[in-house]
């Protein structure tokens, strides 16, 4: 690079700096005001806004503040930081002070608030290290203020334990209503780590028949992220939060807590992908009509979450022409119908009219834990366990036509199938 293109830069810096020592003589606080001197801080467009400006000719702390005629003060910058130079900042008579309230749809932090109509002495005043504060100061009118501030109402967050791990219970989501109160200009609802509140898992509400800024009742449904393939954030005690904020300026925040238990995205296998099916060669079964088609596997749980499952139990025998629905039929005591959330191990053909008709727990009873949630029996492939399965299927008439290849799938009902064409074998019946 040209050295002569470099030096001519420095040289004005340099000369810049040399011209600032000069003015660093004059008063701290200079060109002060608020222009203009009246507004109507309400957001629809006319005067909403004030600018208020200021210059420093050394590093200062800065406040800004109004005083209503009763002498009450309220601070819109307190003690800040600056340096020299030139400053401009807008104001809409809001000032973020925040406040406590009880009302009857629960405890709502006041983040910030327009002030009422009314005259106000403004103030700004500059400290520099050990000197005195010097003031600007004038007046400000506000009229037609918008001082309502815009509220969650109801805020409520169900349940409070959330177990978000795709068993197919109600905790698995977790409904997050209120009412806004207003119209705003934003909504944000978060779970947040209080332990950590930089972390910040936002929640965005579904489409519906109001816009997420309009006055009215919202509803959410999180699912910690479980829904869209992902690990929902670790288990732990969380909060959820809402913040709304109007277009003038006015905030609010509510927060309610939540509990995450036993999150995880559920996974399972068929060890090695392997069927025993019972009188294999070469990937053939051989049986007569009348005789059973059986089979064995090992599934392990490979998730960290506990996997739910439910009946018919390992050694079940079905017809060729039932399935676990019909099979309801004849327990009279029990349905083995289609549970959402709950994993079955599944046989399926190349024929079938329902996807794999024949389903089994995905273990013995001994092999899984036993648990009663709001008085229901549930049955759980504990996270690093393994559930043995066998059954068999009576070929007890002919097989459609076409009929040929048989294999095995683990189904996540209601969500997928997880595993599907596991050890695919040819199946031929013959006439006895
Ligand atoms: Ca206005
Ligand atoms: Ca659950």
């Amino acid at each position: 690079m040209n050295r002569t293109l470099w030096i001519a830069p420095l040289l004005l810096l340099l000369l810049s700096g040399c011209g600032r020592l000069s003015f660093d003589a004059g008063p701290l606080l200079y060109a002060a005001g608020l222009t203009p001197d009246a507004i109507s801080p309400n957001a629809d467009g006319d005067a909403d806004v004030t600018e208020i400006t200021y210059s420093l000719r050394r590093a200062a702390h800065v406040s800004i503040y109004f005083e209503d005629e009763a002498g009450t003060r309220t601070y819109f910058r307190q003690d800040r930081r600056r340096a020299a130079g030139d400053y401009s900042v807008l104001w809409g008579g809001a000032v973020d002070e925040r406040q406590i309230i009880e009302i009857d749809g629960g405890t709502v932090e006041v983040l910030s608030r327009v002030l009422p109509d009314g005259p106000y002495r403004w103030v700004i005043e500059a400290v520099e290290e050990g000197r005195e504060p010097v003031r600007a100061e004038g007046t400000i009118t506000l009229t037609n203020a918008d001082t309502e501030t815009p509220i969650l109402n109801n805020f409520a967050v169900v349940p409070e334990v959330f177990r978000p791990n795709q068993d197919g219970l109600r905790d698995d989501w977790v409904s997050i209503s209120y009412y806004l109160t207003k119209d705003a200009d934003q909504v944000l609802v978060y779970l947040v780590d209080p332990a950590d509140e930089d972390l910040r898992y936002f929640i965005a509400e579904e489409p519906g028949v109001i816009e997420p800024e309009e006055r009215g009742y919202h509803e959410y449904r999180y699912e910690g992220g479980v829904d869209l393939n992902a690990e929902p954030p670790p288990d732990g005690e969380y909060a959820i939060i809402g913040e709304v904020r109007d277009r003038a300026g006015n905030a609010s925040r509510v927060s309610q807590p939540l509990t995450i238990e036993e999150g995880g995205k559920p996974r399972a296998d068929v060890v090695q992908g392997e069927i025993d099916w019972q009188d294999e060669m070469n990937r053939v079964v051989l049986i007569q009509l009348g005789e059973k088609l059986c089979f064995s596997a090992v599934v392990a749980n490979e998730s960290t979450v506990p996997i739910r499952t439910s009946g018919p139990w390992p050694g079940q025998e079905y017809r060729f022409r039932e399935n676990y629905n019909t099979l309801a039929d004849e327990l009279a005591e029990r349905s083995w119908g289609q549970q959402s959330g709950v994993w079955r191990f599944g046989i399926n053909y190349d024929t079938t009219g329902l996807d794999f008709p024949y389903r089994w727990a995905v273990g013995r009873q001994e092999d899984l834990e036993r648990r009663v949630i709001n008085g229901q029996e549930q049955w759980y492939l504990m996270p690093g366990m393994r559930g043995e399965v066998s059954g068999c299927i009576v070929i007890d008439e002919e097989p459609p036509t076409g009929t040929q290849i048989w294999w095995g799938g683990l189904i996540h009902q209601g969500v997928e199938v997880a595993n599907n064409d596991i050890d695919r074998i040819t199946v031929d019946v013959g006439a006895p």
